[in-house]
């Protein structure tokens, strides 16, 4: 047998390999960092034998209390990816699968590779519609695009949506692909309505350093972007400042960053209610956004989330917080489950690529409900 991870977005360490029966691993840490939750690994072996593989060091991942009914997903051909056989017991993540062929990949989500990220971007760019720019190198000096869709004008509505400032969340990526893709759809009632006066800037990738290096939440020198956007600087974290700095051009009417929870089995927004700037038609925007998401799918919740932040006591080193002061505009984080929606639960799937593409699909009909109110 044969474990390997040294691949775009690979993380395992292998501890001891000589039983298939009792595979020993650890996660990595994200490179200069404590956090680490992300795995993705490839396993050559035999098919047809019964694998267990231990992540021993499960108990202290960043989000160990995410464990609880997590199943890993498991990959033949990288397409198509599987629930399999997963247990957290005695503070290690155990998965059991006999392999039906030779060679498999398991990993913590469905990965979004930096070779999809080249291709989303440049097939964005061959619409009318769209334009492709660069704000900047990363660390490891990768750009930072930045995708604008519509056309640009004083009067339009902006529109900015970020994702995967945590690269290990590959959800926030896919969802962007399927919202990108409506967006782009010149069939489409909802994307042909919305561009008629609002414009688009989508940063696909907040983190693609953090993303090749299968982190589960930091960039390449261990920093957490969202912890970054009151004081972000080119030597830490150049992928805020970059993008904060043409946010600060072209201003924002609406903010969406989008994230994945490990511990939440559901769809779910966290908002600005403990911003200073916090006031009546925010909180009205919010709610408009909310119960037009709710109407256009069942896949989005507003019963479970994040607990509220008090009033005057957000942190504002957090984007979706430091835009909406910023802009006093409607500004939220978006999450998805790792695990999967409890309202609507698929046991050979869970939470999946095409669901999260789809819900970016969804999600782009509630901004074109909201934007038309008194933004
Ligand atoms: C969160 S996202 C920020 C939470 N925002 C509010 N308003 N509570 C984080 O960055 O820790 C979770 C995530 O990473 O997805
Ligand atoms: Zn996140």
């Amino acid at each position: 047998m044969k474990i390997t991870s040294q691949f775009d977005s690979g993380n395992i360490d292998v501890i001891d390999q000589s039983s298939i029966g009792d595979v020993q691993l650890n996660i990595r840490l994200d490179h200069q960092s404590e956090f680490f939750q992300w795995f993705h690994f490839r396993v050559q072996s035999e098919a047809g034998k019964a694998h267990r593989f231990r992540i021993l060091n499960a108990s202290k991942s960043a989000y160990a209390d995410g464990w609880q009914d997590y199943q890993a997903v498991a990959s033949y051909d990288r397409e198509n990816w599987f629930r399999v056989d997963t247990v957290y017991e005695n503070g290690e993540l155990i998965i059991s699968h006999t392999p039906e062929l030779n060679a498999t990949y398991y990993a913590y989500f469905t990965p979004y590779s930096y070779e999809r990220h080249q291709s989303l971007i440049h097939q964005a760019q061959l619409s009318d519609h769209c334009e492709l720019h660069d704000l900047g190198d990363t660390l490891d000096g990768r750009d930072i695009a930045l995708l604008v869709v519509g056309e640009e004008g004083e009067s339009k509505r902006k529109v900015w949506i970020t994702a995967r400032q945590h690269p290990g969340e590959t959800m926030a990526e896919w969802f962007v692909e399927g919202f990108l893709e409506r967006l782009l759809d010149e069939e489409d009632g909802v994307a042909r309505r919305v561009l008629e006066d609002t414009v688009f800037y989508i940063v696909p990738n907040m983190n693609p350093d953090g993303s090749v290096r299968g982190h589960l939440r930091t960039n390449a020198v261990g920093v957490n972007l969202n912890r970054e956007w009151q004081t972000p600087s080119l030597e830490k974290s150049p992928e805020v400042y970059h993008v904060r700095e043409k946010m600060l051009e072209t201003g924002v009417d609406l903010y969406l960053d989008i994230h994945g929870d490990e511990a939440l089995p559901y769809n779910f927004v966290a908002g600005c209610e403990g911003n200073p700037s916090y006031d009546d038609r925010l909180a009205s925007l919010e709610n408009a956004f909310k119960q037009a998401l709710l109407t256009i799918t069942p896949e989005f919740q507003d019963e479970y989330g994040y607990p509220k932040d008090e009033p005057g006591k957000a942190n504002l080193t957090v984007a979706s917080n430091w835009v909406g002061e910023q802009f006093r505009c409607l500004a939220y984080t978006i999450e998805m489950p790792f695990k999967d929606n409890a309202d609507l639960p698929d046991a050979e799937y869970g939470w999946s690529d095409l669901r999260s593409m789809q819900f970016g699909r969804d999600v782009l009909a509630a901004v074109n409900h909201v934007i038309k109110q008194k933004m």
